[in-house]
């Protein structure tokens, strides 16, 4: 059905770019979002202290406009502060030393409220403190809702419309492409709360753009088209990386160059999915090399995909 498709826009971030690394040192909220009005937990988590820090000892949250917050949960040995104004913060501060948050362990910080009646990203900046200086992820992107490009990003929530499942796309990234070369993979994470099915992807990048499977077939590696489009359980992180589901971007538009960043619009479905006729079969030991763990040695020179 139309009404139950929508779509979202994804980046593919800098093609010799996994971001992965640079995303487990944010402070974020977990994927998903928020319905327009609801009550909702916040639980910022935070992966890593400061650089060259030991450990996290103050972590302060400024409340985005619309953001109605009733209450801050507690940390045992942490003092809290709860500022309920207009700009209103929370904030939780380690008491001794004993009880900071160690360099690399990890913990959410929680605070409930409601979330405001009208779609878009709400922004959480906050102020990490460490041992040894501090990070203030306050960097809000100029328009849209990618974090794409930030070094410190606010904390991002999506607040949708009432009956729209959300998808959560986190770490997308397209592989590099030579001039000449026809085609290459995009890759990211997506998380769906309530639970969808990813059925289309298009890209001004590419004149198609197709959701992969890689499958062995007696010994050998082949990928195709997954034309009743990629489940999304709840819940659960389904990742597209080399070697499994990927993006297939084919008939470029131009090379894609370290650096690029690439335009994608996702279409989900939560019924009635409508496969797309004909499969395409792009197999080969070349096709699915290239797709193959980029940190592999064993290095094959660019080679155009042939449909
Ligand atoms: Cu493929």
């Amino acid at each position: 059905m139309n009404a139950s498709t929508f779509t979202i826009k994804t980046i593919a971030a800098c093609a010799m770019l996994t971001g992965a690394a640079a995303a487990l040192a944010h402070v974020t909220l977990p994927p998903g979002g928020a319905t327009v009005g609801s009550d909702y937990n916040a639980a910022f988590r935070v992966g890593h202290a400061c650089e060259g820090a030991k450990a996290t000892t103050g972590l302060a949250v400024r409340l985005p406009k619309g953001f109605v917050l009733s209450d801050a949960q507690a940390r045992k040995g942490w003092k809290l502060d709860v500022q309920k104004s207009v700009d209103g913060e929370v904030r939780w501060t380690a008491e001794t030393p004993q009880d900071v948050l160690p360099g690399k362990e990890r913990a959410e910080f929680v605070l409930r409220g409601k979330v405001p009646g009208t779609p878009g990203p709400l922004w959480f900046k906050v102020l990490q403190t460490c041992d040894v200086g501090s990070v203030d992820w306050a960097e809000v992107p100029a328009s849209g809702s990618s974090t794409a490009g930030l070094k410190s990003p606010a904390a991002k929530l999506e607040v949708v419309a009432q009956g729209v499942a959300t998808v959560d796309v986190r770490d997308g990234w397209v592989r590099q492409s030579v001039p000449g070369q026809s085609g290459t993979g995009a890759f990211m994470k997506l998380t769906a709360p309530t639970g969808t099915k990813l059925v289309s992807i298009s890209t001004p990048a590419a004149g198609v753009a197709e959701v992969h499977e890689i499958k062995m077939e007696g010994d050998t590696m082949k990928m195709r088209e997954l034309t009743g489009g990629l489940d999304l359980p709840a819940g659960q992180t389904v990742e597209l990386k080399p070697g499994g589901y990927h993006v297939m971007m084919m008939d470029l538009k131009g090379a894609l160059a370290k650096g690029a960043v690439v335009p994608m619009t996702l279409k989900f479905e939560d019924a009635e999915v409508r496969g797309r006729e004909g499969r395409q079969d792009l197999a080969g030991p070349e096709a699915a090399g290239r797709h193959a763990r980029r940190r592999r040695r064993r290095r094959r020179s660019p080679q155009a995909l042939s449909n």
